[in-house]
């Protein structure tokens, strides 16, 4: 299903007379109103392919009906939200869940829908019906080599599936861990995993960047063998300059400073990329923004910070939305996650970074919590509205969505039993 531009511009039209009014009164209080919107007008946030059906957990899975069955499908869908949003031009591949089959005819789908091909994803969590060894007792990190060549042979497939399609990245998430003490040497595994990760390396095109992600728990229990930041970032520095962290949101131990950890990784530039999802207690993969919107703010601060004040040179992270879908219509929960991201930036770009600076220097931090909390505190619907009309998008996203009935739409072309792959 596409969306027409008219459609879109016939659905603003009942709303661009309040929206015009709200717009007046923002510019009277903010005199960088035109920079906030310029940015958040070139923001785009990567969608996962994996994401586009219902999620499951291991009680269950509950269908929507219409979700996209083929990658070209996907691709449809992820084009309906960035026709609505206008800041989603690009999806992030998972293989094997996703195989270009025909990567010059998926190339040229993505193309016309206005869609790039974001960062790569392997996966050695999980045994395929084809494949001669099992992951079982982990991939990269694995004691039997046979098991850590299968596992580099697939990276380097998937980086090969990348180039075809014009993607830049490889993101690398093991689940490699132990589950009881003893089970694992946990040296031997880490430089098991900065062999195998040295020869995936080895094979990863100039021009790409290869995204280390961590997780300190689950699926194994015990110990995960790339459990935090600094072990990513160890590993990455033994790479080389192409090789980053990925900061994942979920993947943090309950109350962990993640704004600090960014902070920490900007200063050096190690910062790669981002997985964006929102959690009450670990990997829950909520909608971004719901649980700790004011935690999301803190980070795009010290994102903000970092990539205005950049010595270190730190590439503009890959942005990517991480988050699974049990209960809500996955492309509603998409365009509520990143109005979500688009809501925390724009407000971490109204703080007044002079001000906030001063104080800090006077260790005045009533002041610096203030100024912090009075930009948290501005409603920033109407730059996300603005940032998005001015592309063409629409006004109220979730509204044209419902407006254009686009899930019945969806059930009517693929039917109702239609399911996406993913976990
Ligand atoms: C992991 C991790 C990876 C994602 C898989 C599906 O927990 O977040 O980024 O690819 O889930
Ligand atoms: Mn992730
Ligand atoms: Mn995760």
């Amino acid at each position: 299903m596409q969306i027409k531009n008219t459609a879109i511009n016939d659905l603003n039209s009942g709303l661009l007379l309040d929206h015009e009014e709200n717009l007046k009164l923002l510019s009277k209080k903010h005199q960088n109103l035109e920079q906030i919107i310029d940015v958040i007008a070139n923001y785009n946030i990567a969608i996962p392919s994996w994401a586009l059906g219902a999620g499951g957990t291991r009680f269950g899975k509950f269908g929507f009906g219409g979700e996209p069955s083929t990658l070209e499908q996907k691709i449809e869908d992820i084009a309906v939200i960035n026709t609505l949003t206008k800041s989603a031009n690009a999806i992030s591949l998972h293989i094997p869940w996703d195989i270009p089959k025909d990567p010059e005819g998926i190339k040229a789908t993505a193309e016309k829908l206005g869609i790039q091909f974001d960062a790569m994803n392997s996966n050695t969590f999980q045994d395929q019906e084809d494949q001669e060894y099992s992951y079982k007792f982990g991939s990269l990190c694995h004691t039997d080599k046979s098991v850590r060549d299968q596992a580099v042979a697939h990276n380097k497939e998937v980086i090969d599936y990348g180039v075809a399609l014009g993607s830049k990245s490889l993101t690398v998430w093991l689940a490699d861990g132990s589950n009881f003490p003893g089970q694992l040497n946990f040296r031997r595994a880490f430089e098991n995993t900065l062999s195998s990760l040295k020869e995936i390396y080895a094979h990863l095109p100039s021009d790409w960047k290869l995204f280390i992600e961590y997780k300190p728990y689950e699926p194994n229990f015990y110990s995960m063998v790339i459990q935090d930041w600094g072990t990513s970032h160890m590993l990455a520095k033994d790479l080389g300059e192409q090789a980053y962290t990925l900061v994942d949101l979920g993947h943090h131990l309950p109350n962990t400073n993640i704004e600090h950890i960014v902070a920490t990784l900007m200063t050096r530039g190690m910062l790669g990329g981002f997985h964006f999802n929102d959690s009450k207690y670990g990997d829950d993969d909520l909608s971004v923004g719901v649980i700790k919107p004011y935690q999301l703010f803190l980070i795009f601060n010290e994102l903000v910070f970092g990539m205005q004040n950049n010595p270190a040179n730190n590439p503009i992270p890959a942005w990517m939305i991480d988050a699974s879908h049990n209960l809500k219509d996955p492309l509603e929960d998409l365009i509520q996650s990143i109005e979500a991201i688009e809501t925390a930036y724009a407000k971490a770009l109204l703080i007044d970074q002079k001000a906030l600076e001063s104080a800090q220097l006077k260790n005045d931090v009533a002041s610096a919590q203030r100024i912090l909390q009075d930009a948290f505190n501005t409603d920033v619907k109407t730059i996300l509205a603005e940032a998005r009309r001015r592309n063409g998008g629409a006004i109220d996203p979730i509204l044209a969505y419902r407006k254009l009935d686009v899930r019945n739409q969806l059930i009517k072309e693929r039917g109702m039993n239609s399911s996406a792959t993913g976990l």
